[in-house]
């Protein structure tokens, strides 16, 4: 998808400190945020404004955000080569958003699975944000008039209305903003634990990165497999083990690994053993990079006020265009 692009495009993503970093949005997300940075003129972003939906805590909220960018950058972001900043420490977009939500119509909000999902689920906490949200994530990704987004499939939904937002002001102010395009990388949608819903903080199904080893072990060692498969010497149903799929992205035999569960030479536990060491292998160098990372809080904050300096300049051209545009100025 991203070859059909121009190379100068820019590339935008955001991601929320709403809790520990977790394999889906690793293997779903920054695995490209890492990949694109080279190739386009990348931004990410972390997005307080949008974990306020879910996080009332400031102290959390504060621990969270810094963790977040140390985790981003021990996975592989490189300040050098892309921009990481803090949502709220360019407030602008709050203004973009607002102007946003006079072309959105109620109904397309209403529509969208995630504010169904929270409407059903938690009908007595159901803050104005959470059906506001998208408008928001339009306005993040096109204040720097981006068209690739990186994110994982459950972010669709709200690509295609980011789409349709900037349809309708482009349509009603003339032309300003490129559409955005969702990017996927070979894992769009990441099951948890459970095997059955999608690796998600607020479900709680998550393998987290940066936990301490015994925790990743054990969270590994309780995950649901092959619901069918009874005694260790019946045949199992790979296709239907979360964790014999995760095996795809840590290692290079996930064929035999396959085989084994399929003809019952291995079993659950040996397949959870080995998926363990693997991940514990695959990311002991950001382990330990994050480690170092949170030990130096300033050099975190400074590089967070560096990417959201290194904006405005961005910020200040799309502001002024689009007030100009709607006869604000
Ligand atoms: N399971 C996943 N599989 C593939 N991609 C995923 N992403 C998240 N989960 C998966 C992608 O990671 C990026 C950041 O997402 P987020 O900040 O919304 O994280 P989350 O873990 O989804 O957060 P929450 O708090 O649990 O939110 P809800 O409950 O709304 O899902 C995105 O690009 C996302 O697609």
């Amino acid at each position: 998808m991203t070859s059909t692009l121009p190379a100068r495009a820019r590339c935008f993503s955001g991601i929320q400190p709403s809790g520990a970093v977790h394999i889906g949005n690793d293997l779903g997300a920054i695995r490209n945020y890492v990949a694109l940075q080279d190739r386009f003129e990348s931004i990410y972003c972390i997005v307080d404004f949008h974990a306020l939906t879910s996080t009332h805590d400031p102290e959390a909220m504060r621990q969270r955000t810094r963790e977040m960018a140390a985790a981003l950058l021990a996975l592989g972001l490189d300040p050098a080569r892309c921009t990481l900043f803090v949502q709220s420490h360019r407030p602008e977009v709050t203004e973009l958003m607002w102007l946003f939500t006079t072309v959105t119509p109620v109904g397309w909000l209403q529509r969208t699975p995630t504010y169904k999902e929270k409407r059903a689920n938690q009908p007595d906490d159901l803050n104005h944000g959470l059906l506001t949200y998208p408008v928001l994530q339009a306005a993040d990704i096109v204040l720097y008039k981006a068209s690739v987004v990186p994110v994982g499939k459950d972010q669709a939904a709200h690509l295609e209305l980011s789409r349709e937002i900037v349809r309708a002001f482009n349509s009603r102010y003339g032309e300003t903003f490129p559409e955005p395009q969702a990017v996927y990388t070979e894992a769009p949608v990441v099951l948890g634990t459970d095997g059955v819903k999608k690796m998600s903080k607020s479900v709680g199904n998550t393998i987290p990165v940066f936990a301490p080893e015994d925790e990743i072990r054990r969270t590994i060692m309780g995950m649901v497999t092959d619901t069918l498969r009874i005694r260790r010497t019946d045949p199992g149903h790979p296709e239907r083990c979360n964790v014999c799929q995760l095996h795809r992205f840590y290692g290079d035999d996930y064929e035999e690994i396959w085989e084994g569960e399929r003809t019952a030479r291995t079993g659950c536990v040996d397949t959870k053993k080995l998926l363990a060491e693997r991940l514990l292998r695959h990311y002991a160098p950001a382990r330990e990079r994050y480690a170092e990372l949170m030990a130096h809080p300033a050099t975190l904050d400074a590089i967070l006020e560096e990417g959201a300096d290194r904006l405005k300049p961005i910020v200040d051209a799309t502001m002024a265009e689009v007030r100009a545009k709607m006869g604000l100025r």
